[in-house]
């Protein structure tokens, strides 16, 4: 009995009409979702397939066996490659990842999809020894179909000579406003808790709609910048006392105008072994340019603000006492070491170090010199000020002696190395010329908007 019962299944099953229907399910998710590069065989990733299942035109629910193969051709010839799996069907859907029974599966598939400008997808449905092969042939949508829709979309739009790879990862950024263009998404474990994106050796945070430079700037040439990777090899400029290039001398010149070199902002823990704190001495003129020269913009004053949320700034939370640099008497510390001086988004020495330009420009106060205001509700952080008596002149080039008080203030937020109680997120400083570049305690940081 049982075994009659078994044979009758069989023909049953046999007798169905099956009928697969290809889903190209959301076409551009699985062309997106590869935004990293081309994986290498021996690690290579298995390729998501979807479709839908029905039997006598009703949707199935079961487990069955299928058996997927690729030719390549339409029709004839001999399978390049299979693999069998047992499928579960849910209302007539599933969903599959080819070449995840085995690595060497996945190895072979990728290889397969390197190799060929087409290939085509059968798949056979049932009990072994009793497959019913669905009719017709599809096209395989792997990534060799993929790389070439994103071939013409690279043709369409005239993106020369953009790898695959890269466009790729734009669309996916621009798409899901993950990372800005050109940036990856950090795999670090350690980058887990905040949204990092690298270019190279530059790193931003995402905070709300924007990014912002995980570390205050650190100024190079065009040969270190090296395209935004920041891991060339070059001049790094306005380093601490012992070390300085001075890149208005170079021709970066300090009022921002008639610059005979661009220069570069990065954000970057180091851009050479030797050196690692952030670029300071710094008119709020070269900051503009150096993060405009590197598609990016001074950050403004509510970007900053947001940015800087959540960083502490207790005693030895952040650089904000007075640190002593080979014995002088304070200074920056290389950027990002002070592992707590951390915001909520993950950009590090808002608070401390050294005080961070941001856009916009303020007329004369009230007061004829330099009033610190601390405010208890605000954890002590200090709002200085105006003040047109001492440093809203310009400092001429070479000269130690500024102008009269001419000119509006820009604003420096989050305090320096010996604000003291005085730094923090609230820290704000009007009393500066955006001309002043005397300032060793004065630097800069960037965001970016897409
Ligand atoms: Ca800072
Ligand atoms: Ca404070």
């Amino acid at each position: 009995m049982a075994k009659e019962r078994c044979s009758r299944n069989f023909i049953t099953i046999l007798s169905f009409l099956w009928a697969l229907v290809l889903v190209l399910v959301m076409m551009l998710i699985p062309l997106l979702s590869f935004a990293g590069e081309a994986p290498p065989p021996s690690e290579a990733k298995p390729v998501p397939f979807s479709g839908t299942l029905d039997r006598d035109g009703k949707a199935v629910t079961e487990t069955v066996r299928m058996v997927f193969s690729l030719f390549a051709d339409e029709s004839g010839g001999t399978s390049l490659w299979s693999e069998e799996q047992q499928v579960n069907v849910y209302s007539g859907a599933f969903q599959v990842l080819l070449g995840s029974t085995s690595a060497e599966k996945a190895r072979e598939l990728a290889a397969l999809m390197g190799s060929h400008d087409s290939l085509f997808l059968e798949i056979a449905v049932g009990p072994m020894g009793n497959e019913v092969t669905l009719s017709g042939r599809q096209r395989f949508l792997g990534y060799v179909a993929r790389w070439s829709l994103l071939g013409t979309l690279r043709d369409i739009l005239d993106l020369g000579d953009l790898s695959d790879q890269d466009l790729a990862r734009d669309l996916h950024n621009l798409l899901t406003n993950e990372c800005p263009i050109g940036y990856s998404r950090s795999t670090d474990p350690a980058d887990a808790a905040y949204v990092v994106c690298k270019r190279g050796n530059d790193e931003m945070v995402k905070a709300g709609d924007f990014w912002v430079d995980r570390y205050e700037m650190i100024v190079v040439d065009q040969g270190l910048y090296n395209q935004g990777k920041c891991n060339g090899t070059g001049t790094v400029y306005q380093r601490w006392w012992d070390q300085r290039v001075d890149m208005h001398k170079a021709g970066f010149v300090r009022n921002g105008s008639d610059t005979t070199i661009d220069l570069y902002a990065c954000s970057t823990e180091k851009v050479d072994d030797a050196y690692t704190k952030p670029s300071r001495m710094i008119t709020w003129f070269q900051a503009l340019r150096a993060c405009s020269n590197s598609g990016k913009h001074l950050c403004t004053n509510s970007e900053w603000q947001l940015a800087a949320s959540g960083t502490p700034d207790g005693e030895h939370d952040c650089n904000l006492t007075d640190w002593k640099p080979k014995g002088n008497s304070g200074g920056p510390y290389d950027v990002g070491q002070f592992p707590n001086c951390v915001s909520k988004y993950g950009a590090y020495d808002m608070v401390g170090n050294l005080a961070e330009w941001v856009q916009g420009w303020f007329g004369q106060g009230q007061d004829s010199s330099v009033v610190i205001h601390q405010s208890v509700e605000f954890n002590g952080d200090a709002v200085v000020n105006v003040d047109p008596a001492e440093h809203l002149g310009n400092y001429p080039p070479d000269s130690n002696t500024p102008t009269p008080p001419t000119f509006p203030a820009a604003m420096l937020r989050g305090g320096f190395y010996s604000s003291g109680t005085g730094g923090g997120v609230f820290s704000v400083d009007m009393s500066h010329s955006p001309a002043d570049w005397k300032q060793a305690f004065i630097g800069a940081r960037c965001c970016r908007s897409r």
